[in-house]
């Protein structure tokens, strides 16, 4: 078939789409778009003007989620909303999966740039969860953020709870913030971090990851959760991963809570890599297969003994070994 040739309107259209090319698809009628969300048979594709599609998806594509970039092609692109069927899956970055039911893999949201590991200041964060997501982090890999939400809670109780995060994650280089969603403090902040990414909120169910959506967006209003007293889980939980378009330029994913994370499959290279201040250790142990627990002349023993490495961190990283070891799949 001969090919069609371009007209004027079509070229500006198409070099206005700043999404990435995909390289397979030549078709003038085909166009690129970034998935905004995927639910069962919902999936809705944002384009570069920001209009939001509803789409079909054509067989045989694989899994497809939140953050992919798609070819797809008008079914109407008059109706409200517009319609399309998704033709092709452009080759991604990265894949954030996390140990679903059975330790099953389970899709998150794809070409982040980012992971904002949300935490908040009640009840206690855990360290360990804290830890998972960066070694998660590390290995898409993507730039990890700590936010401490509901600072608003600070008392005299909790007070070393930021004090601990705060000097244990900024001495190996990370950037860990002090929000609250409900006061807007600290929200400048954090959208300062995010400009010109796709950054993915991620954390327990109830932290405020959408509370803060909601303010760094301030013309959407998503619902969240009141925590109930009897579950002591959000009623309006977010169930569903979805891509906002920030308008400070970038893309922030608001992704459910979860009640644990286990990051997938991950061996132990993979861990020891995404711990970073204990990566430098790599081959320096007196045995090869060291698994850094109680061998002597272990090299992370020995920086622990000299102080150079947090013991929490430690504690965390052969934890994650032990747990690793576990996993039956
Ligand atoms: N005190 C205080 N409460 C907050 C803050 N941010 C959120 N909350 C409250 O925490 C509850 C849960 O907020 P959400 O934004 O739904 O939390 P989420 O992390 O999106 O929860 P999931 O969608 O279940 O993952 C709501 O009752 C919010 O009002 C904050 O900064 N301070
Ligand atoms: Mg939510
Ligand atoms: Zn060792």
């Amino acid at each position: 078939m001969a090919k069609r040739r371009l007209t004027d309107r079509q070229k500006r259209q198409i070099s206005a789409k700043q999404h990435q090319i995909i390289d397979t698809q030549t078709d003038t009628d085909t166009y690129q778009g970034t998935v905004v969300t995927h639910h069962g048979k919902e999936l809705i594709v944002s384009n570069a003007n920001q209009d939001t599609i509803n789409c079909q998806l054509r067989q045989n594509l694989g899994t497809i989620v939140c953050g992919d970039r798609v070819a797809f092609q008008f079914i109407d692109r008059h109706s409200a909303p517009k319609t399309a069927v998704v033709v092709a899956l452009a080759k991604r970055i990265n894949l954030l999966q996390k140990a679903g039911f059975a330790g099953k893999a389970k899709a998150v949201a794809a070409n982040i740039d980012r992971v904002i590991v949300v935490c908040s200041l009640v009840p206690n964060p855990s360290s360990y969860l804290i830890d998972r997501y960066l070694v998660a982090a590390e290995n898409l890999p993507a730039r990890p953020v700590i936010v401490i939400n509901k600072i608003d809670l600070l008392d005299d109780e909790n007070e070393h709870v930021v004090d601990d995060i705060n000097s244990i994650y900024t001495s190996i280089g990370y950037r860990v913030l002090e929000t609250s969603a409900i006061r807007i403090t600290g929200i400048d902040e954090l959208q300062s971090v995010l400009i010109g990414s796709t950054s993915i909120l991620v954390g327990l169910s109830g932290v405020g990851k959408s509370s803060l959506v909601n303010d760094l967006i301030p013309d959407i209003d998503i619902r969240i959760g009141e925590i109930s007293q009897a579950s002591k889980e959000g009623k309006h939980t977010t169930t569903v991963s979805t891509l906002y378009s920030l308008p400070t330029g970038g893309n922030l994913i608001d992704s459910p809570g979860v009640r644990d994370f286990t990051p997938l499959n991950l061996d132990k290279q993979q861990i020891l890599n995404g711990f970073v201040e204990l990566k430098s250790y790599r081959g320096q142990c007196k045995f090869t297969n060291c698994s850094h627990t109680n061998e002597p002349a272990c090299a992370i023993a020995q920086a622990l003994e000299n102080g150079e490495v947090a013991q929490q961190r430690v504690n965390s990283f052969r934890k994650m070994l032990a747990d690793a070891s576990n996993q039956q799949y």
